[in-house]
C-alpha cells in the first residue's frame, strides 16, 4: 500500500497490486457488479478490454497524436492547444472528445479508441449499469499524464436530461496504472450520501467555478466521505455514476505514466443536459452499433475554421466563451425555472 494525502488534507492507502485491493468484478458476473454500483456508486470489471487492444490505441496514439502539430481540443480548459509534454515526456494536456478528431490526421487512433469504447462487452456492462437496452457515447478523454483532476460529480457538467443519476462513465486503463502515477478515485456511496451539488447560483459554471470545486471538498469533509483508487491493470475498467464524487490524484512518483480513456455513456434515448440548464443537442454517428455524439466534428470544415480561429487567437476565443456562458446562466437565471429533471439513481 501507499500511503497519499487526498484533496481534503486526509490520508489514504492506495493498493500498489490487484491483490492487495477490495476484490471487483469480472465481465461474466454482471448482476453482481450492479448490485456493487447501486451500492457503492461505482464497480471496477476486470480484463473487460484485452491488451492487444489496449496496444493497439497506444500504439496508434504514439504514430499519430503524439508527433502531430495540430492544435486539438483539450479537458482542461475546453482551448485548442498542440501537444504539451510534461518533464517525463508524457502528453500534459488531455485529449477532450477524441471521436471529434480529424480522420484525415488522427483516424487510426480515433478507429481503435472507439473499438474499445463501443466494445459489445462495454456496451453490455454500460446498459445494465443504467438499466436500459442500449447506451450512446456523449463524451470522451484520453490521458496520458497525471491530471490531478478536481472532485467533482459529473452531472454539474453532463447529464441525462430525464433524470440525474442516468449517466455511467468508464475509465479505461491502457496499462497497468502505477499507484503514483495519479490514479482515478472515487467517494463510495457519495451518490446517496451527499446532496447532488446544483450548477446554480453562486456555484454555477460561468462565475463560480472554483467556489464549486471547493464546495465539493468542503461536501466530502462534511459527510465523512471515503477515497478509493483502485489498482487498475491493463484492460480494467472502473465506472461510475454520474451523482458519484471522484477525480484523480496528483503524481507521487516521476516517471509513471497512466495512459487512459474515459466515455460517458447516457441510454440511447436520452438527451444530454448540460449545466443543469440545456439540452444540448448532438449529432450521432454508429460505431460498431453504438451511436457516438459529435460535438466538434474536425471532419467538417465548418469546426476546422472554429479550430483555427480559437488556436490563433486562444484569448479572444476564451472570452467569447466565457461571454456565452454567463449568457446562458442569465438566460437561465431569467426563466428562473432551469429545465431540471428530478434526481434519480439509475
Ligand atoms: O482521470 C482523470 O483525471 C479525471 C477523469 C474524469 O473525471 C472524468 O472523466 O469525468
Amino acid at each position: 500500500m501507499m500511503k497519499i494525502v487526498t484533496p481534503t488534507g486526509k490520508v489514504i492507502e492506495v493498493p500498489e497490486t490487484v491483490e492487495s485491493d477490495i476484490s471487483y468484478f469480472h465481465p461474466q458476473d454482471l448482476q453482481g457488479a450492479l448490485r456493487f454500483y447501486r451500492r457503492e456508486g461505482y464497480v471496477v470489471i476486470r480484463g473487460l478490454l484485452s491488451p492487444e487492444l489496449c496496444d493497439q490505441i497506444r500504439q496508434a496514439y504514439r504514430t499519430e497524436v503524439r508527433p502531430s502539430r495540430t492544435p486539438i481540443l483539450r479537458q482542461k480548459n475546453m482551448r485548442y492547444e498542440r501537444n504539451r509534454f510534461d518533464g517525463d515526456g508524457f502528453l500534459a494536456n488531455p485529449i477532450f472528445n477524441l471521436q471529434d478528431l480529424e480522420s484525415r490526421r488522427f483516424g487510426g487512433f480515433k478507429a481503435a479508441a472507439l473499438e474499445g469504447l463501443t466494445h459489445a462487452d462495454v456496451a453490455a456492462v454500460t446498459a445494465a449499469l443504467v438499466g436500459t437496452l442500449r447506451t450512446k457515447i456523449i463524451q470522451t478523454m484520453f490521458f496520458e499524464a497525471p491530471a490531478g483532476t478536481w472532485a467533482h460529480q459529473d452531472s454539474y457538467y453532463q447529464d441525462s436530461a430525464t433524470a440525474l443519476g442516468r449517466c455511467v462513465a468508464g475509465w479505461f486503463a491502457l496499462e497497468d496504472i502505477d499507484a503514483g502515477a495519479g490514479r482515478f478515485y472515487v467517494c463510495p456511496r457519495s451518490h446517496t450520501l451527499m446532496p447532488l451539488l446544483r450548477n446554480a447560483g453562486e456555484l454555477d459554471f460561468a462565475t463560480g467555478h472554483e467556489r464549486y470545486q471547493a464546495a465539493v471538498l468542503e461536501a466530502i469533509q462534511r459527510h465523512d466521505l471515503g477515497w478509493q483508487a483502485p489498482c487498475l491493470r491493463k484492460g480494467d475498467v472502473i465506472f461510475w455514476s454520474s451523482l458519484t464524487v471522484h477525480g484523480s490524484l496528483k503524481a507521487e512518483r516521476p516517471g509513471v505514466s497512466r495512459t487512459s480513456l474515459t466515455a460517458h455513456y447516457l441510454p440511447e434515448q436520452d438527451e444530454m443536459l448540460q449545466f443543469h440548464t440545456r439540452i444540448r443537442p448532438q449529432k450521432l454517428m454508429p460505431h460498431n452499433g453504438m451511436a457516438v455524439a459529435r460535438l466538434h466534428d474536425q471532419d467538417e470544415w465548418r469546426n476546422r475554421l472554429v479550430r483555427a480561429v480559437a488556436a490563433n487567437a486562444p484569448d479572444t476565443y476564451a472570452a467569447a466563451r466565457r461571454f456565452a456562458m454567463r449568457m446562458l446562466f442569465l438566460a437561465g437565471r431569467m426563466r428562473r425555472s432551469p429545465a431540471l429533471p428530478p434526481d434519480a439513481v439509475a
